[in-house]
């Protein structure tokens, strides 16, 4: 058994047994021989539980867009829990529901404002690609079953999801069970031809050609949908090459395919827009969300489909048939619903979307100022988004990240870091003063660990 006996960790209990939380997506034996511990979130900061402060440089995990700890959220779930806990949405309805749907149909780009819920990104992701393969079958194109994703892609950890992913340790041990049908793309991250970008890379465009590689292998007919992230946030802030994604509609659009942005990181004002697809004025077909979609402060997923789609499949079958045989026990669960409108509130109130973009130049001058510190390989930024990829160690890659990620949290800041990147994505309502105090420290941590 696991247990941290130092009570200066701990607020009132002296032991806490750590063996029974399986801890996701982390190194368990050597997180549970030094745990991180926060017990309080406000604003820009964590408490940890021996009181240090410790500011968030990544939203929590890209999703607190808004800063943590919102009293308008607090009381619009806690209302919402009082007032009524749970109603099922199969067969029976709630309007906190469609309010939310309304809410999020707004702020996506023109057409694409049907709402599927779900609870997370990995769900969000395998509802579109289900949505895609009934799309086409309510076309009386059910052959089109093939699915293409691309290399160093996250969707989530679900069958679908990995499927189409394309980070090679999220797959390994399930590879024998992929869904059958998937090609990959390739990524678009060069480092030798677009080191120190600032923003968009210029090279890389013709990236998207490769599709039609794909495409003329397997025959248009057989393809259902392409899935990529406009913006690759785990595998590293990989940015899309300028052109890249109009290329890759074109494509799409010239031979049928469904194509469907995963915005599970992009959504709600990352890049300085609503959505990726606004900011980069390139519209999927569907755009999978999750995460800032109420602040992380209830799990949340969403779906927005384009209405073609939707009413392909819905209008296509009988009056009282069910359309989709899909959905979620909670699927646009009441308190959830509570805390997206309450969020959407908070994002319009405070022009969070804009205040993202007029912060962009600053976190990126900020960030490119460490060009030239010891063994930084690239940086890339885009909106407030950026990545910082270190020199890997001889035989021992990764552990240059996680040694600065380490010092970075022992000196008040919060990164994260996948590989030897280390990756930004402050909440919007980050300051100037916070974004001096990130990367200052960051600086001298990648000293330290030179
Ligand atoms: N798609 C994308 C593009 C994501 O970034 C998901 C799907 C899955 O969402 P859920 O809610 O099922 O986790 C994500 C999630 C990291 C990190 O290390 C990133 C995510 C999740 C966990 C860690 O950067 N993104
Ligand atoms: N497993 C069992 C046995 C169930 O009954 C259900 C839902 O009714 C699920 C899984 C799926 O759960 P959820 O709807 O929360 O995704």
């Amino acid at each position: 058994m696991n247990t941290i006996t130092d009570a200066k960790h701990l607020e009132q209990t002296t032991e806490l047994d750590m063996s029974n939380f399986w801890m996701p997506f982390t190194a368990n034996k050597q997180f549970k021989a030094a745990p991180r511990m926060f017990k309080k979130a406000k604003g820009m900061y964590y408490t940890t539980v021996d009181d240090r402060q410790v500011i968030d440089a990544v939203a929590g995990l890209w999703c607190v867009n808004a800063g943590h700890g919102r009293e308008e959220i607090v009381q619009a779930v806690t209302q919402q829990m009082s007032q009524m806990d749970y109603a099922p949405t199969f067969q029976m309805g709630h309007p906190i529901a469609f309010e939310a749907a309304t809410r999020l149909a707004q702020i996506m780009p023109a057409d694409m404002d049907r709402i599927f819920f779900t609870n997370s990104g990995s769900e969000a992701v395998d509802t579109a690609l289900k949505i895609a393969l009934a799309y086409h079958r309510s076309r009386g194109e059910g052959q089109r079953t093939r699915l293409i994703g691309r290399e160093r892609g996250y969707h989530g950890v679900g069958f679908g999801g990995i499927s189409v992913g394309g980070i090679l340790p999220n797959r390994k041990a399930f590879s024998a069970n992929m869904i059958p049908g998937v090609d990959h793309m390739p990524a678009t991250l060069n480092i030798e031809k677009a080191a120190f970008s600032r923003g968009q890379p210029a090279w890389g465009g013709h990236l998207a050609d490769e599709l039609e590689k794909i495409v003329a292998l397997h025959d248009a007919s057989t393809i259902a949908a392409v899935i990529i992230e406009p913006v690759s946030g785990s595998a590293g802030v990989l940015l899309p090459p300028q052109g890249y994604l109009q290329r890759l509609r074109d494509i799409c659009t010239k031979h049928g395919i469904l194509l469907i942005f995963d915005e599970v990181i992009t959504g709600f004002g990352r890049l300085g827009k609503a959505t990726a697809s606004e900011f980069f004025g390139v519209t999927p077909d569907l755009i999978t969300m999750a995460k800032a979609i109420n602040n992380a402060a209830i799990p949340m997923g969403a779906v927005a489909a384009h209405r073609n789609v939707h009413d392909t499949i819905v209008h296509g079958g009988p009056a009282n048939a069910i359309e989709l045989f899909h959905g979620y026990t909670y699927s646009a669960h009441p308190a959830a619903a509570a805390a997206c409108i309450a969020t959407q509130d908070i994002y319009e109130r405070e022009a969070l979307f804009e205040r993202s973009a007029a912060m962009a130049p600053v976190f990126e001058k900020a960030i490119h100022s460490l060009k030239g510190e010891p063994n930084v390989k690239d940086i890339r930024n885009l909106g407030l988004v950026g990545g910082i990829e270190l020199q890997s160690r001889e035989g021992a890659p990764g552990t240059r990240a996680y040694d600065a990620f380490l010092k970075c949290f022992q000196n008040g800041v919060m990164v994260r870091f996948t590989g030897d990147t280390l990756a930004f994505s402050p909440p919007l309502i980050v300051e100037d003063s916070h974004i001096d105090q990130i990367f200052e420290t960051v600086r001298k941590a990648i000293r330290e660990v030179a």
